[in-house]
């Protein structure tokens, strides 16, 4: 049975209601997209190709050699979607810029037709009383710079940051809320040591690079945008977003300790430590070390990395038990180096496999605010699963439903402890190009129709709305 239809609104209720103590009525509510994964329109108005568009052309790379040339078409339907988005009742929108149609081959002066459709989706969102907030790079490097080298190359951070000025200076004066990079993580690790995300290369070395590249690339854009927005007397709230878990020792053990402190400190301290403290963690530099790899730290840089933030965003999707010895229980290494190991746990997934894990966003959250203190917004969670249309011709997602809901109350639970939480933005508005999975796994709160570009609303982002508009009727701080 599904617990949530729109004939069966009384437990919709039951389920916000559960979710809303512990969350404020100016608590922002949001859903988020991206620019590849939505927009189509791959080589219209000047837009030029990202290292997305030539990495879904590698045979093999991408579920059923798909791409985003048409995506959710987004790119002409935007007045359509931004409808959708205000009908559902969140303040805010959480959408990044495509860098090539912005600034095509990712050198020189802007492309007015790139910088017009944002424009555009400003207004929209404007007349429906929707807050925009930008992410300036999710992912789509444009092709030319990977050729010249990529995140390995430092170049590649001062071309960000001239993208990301040319970014502010025209929208800067209508939009407070300001993303940098979103999980830079991804970028570097996937792309280039695992090599199943673009530019898809395999090089440990490079990837670390492109770890201190990015972040400096990050703390040049914040630079400029706070040097212009305090000049202009713009509201500005900067902040960049990265993808984190928890990680959980298997046992007491000191291997598995170990294990922990090597996951958490290649997928978080590795970046907070420098954006935050402006240091690099001297553990995770000696393990890189180890491994024969240094970070390329000029003088100045770290300074640059700590540009101070306002916000940091949170993207989770799982926590995960890590660890440092075979499942037999027997020590063991990799080229003379300890290894981490993933375990697996009996629990419920998403089509992504993912664990579902939602009080380890609680932890998560509490375990932020206690190292670095910073406020944070979720700006990323959800799930993928093998949605069908019912007879009805509707989408009765309840485990989707559940997912939200159990991390929605984790979230309050992390208020709750002392966590600064500002926000939680849904992932994902609508169904769209996943990336390596091509359009196989659905995230949507709203789902597209490939064949026909239609957009329904599953029961999921009913349930979203119910929930927003009693948390906005219901104050309980
Ligand atoms: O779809 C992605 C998004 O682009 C970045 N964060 C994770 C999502 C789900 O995999």
């Amino acid at each position: 049975m599904n617990p949530v239809t729109s004939r069966n609104q009384a437990y919709a209720r039951e389920i916000a209601a559960r979710a809303v103590p512990g969350l404020p009525a100016d608590f922002r509510w949001g859903v988020a997209t991206a620019a590849y994964q939505i927009e189509g329109a791959a080589a219209e108005d000047g837009r030029t190709p990202s290292i997305w568009d030539t990495y879904c052309r590698v045979p093999g790379m991408v579920v059923r050699g798909e791409n985003g040339d048409v995506a959710c078409d987004h790119y002409h339907r935007m007045p359509e979607d931004v409808r959708l988005i205000a009908d559902l009742g969140v303040d805010t929108y959480r959408f990044s810029l495509a860098w090539p149609r912005i600034q095509p081959g990712g050198r020189g002066p802007a492309n007015a037709k790139g910088l017009d459709f944002y424009k555009r989706l400003l207004d929209e969102l404007e007349a429906g009383d929707v807050t925009p907030w930008i992410t300036l790079y999710h992912w789509d490097l444009p092709q030319e710079l990977e050729d010249a080298g990529g995140w390995p190359a430092r170049d590649t951070a001062y071309r960000f940051a001239e993208y990301a000025a040319l970014a502010h200076d025209a929208f800067g004066d209508r939009v407070k809320h300001w993303t940098t990079l979103n999980e830079p993580w991804c970028s570097a690790m996937l792309g280039y040591a695992h090599g199943n995300q673009a530019p898809g290369r395999k090089d440990f070395g490079a990837a670390v690079r492109a770890v201190h590249h990015l972040l400096l690339g990050h703390g040049l854009a914040a630079r400029h945008i706070r040097g212009t927005a305090a000049a202009r007397g713009d509201a500005l709230e900067l902040g960049i977003t990265l993808n984190l878990g928890t990680a959980t020792p298997e046992t007491d053990s000191h291997e598995d300790a170990e294990a922990c402190r090597r996951a958490d400190g290649m997928g978080r301290r590795l970046y907070l430590d420098p954006l935050v403290k402006g240091v690099y963690p001297e553990d995770v530099v000696a393990d890189l070390a180890l491994q024969g790899v240094a970070l390329p730290v000029e003088e100045g840089d770290l300074e640059v990395i700590s540009t101070p933030l306002d916000v940091l965003g949170v993207n989770f999707y799982r926590g995960a038990l890590f660890s440092g010895v075979t499942e037999d229980g027997s020590p063991v290494d990799a080229d003379g180096l300890p290894v981490t190991r993933g375990v697996e746990r009996d629990l419920p997934r998403t089509a992504m496999d993912w664990e579902i894990t939602p009080t380890a966003l609680t932890d998560l959250l509490v375990g932020l605010e206690a190292d670095y203190g910073l406020p944070t917004v979720v700006t990323e969670n959800g799930a993928a699963f093998d949605d069908t249309v019912a007879e009805d011709g509707r989408i009765h997602d309840a485990d989707r439903t559940t997912y939200l809901a159990d991390h929605v109350d984790a979230v309050a639970a992390a208020r709750a402890a002392g966590a600064d939480v500002r926000g939680y933005f849904a992932w994902s508005l609508m169904d769209n190009f996943e990336w390596s999975y091509g359009y196989d796994k659905r995230f949507g709160i709203v789902r597209v129709d490939y064949d026909t570009q239609e957009r329904t609303l599953k029961d999921s982002a009913l349930w979203y709305r119910d929930t927003i508009r009693l948390t906005r009727n219901t104050d309980h701080d």
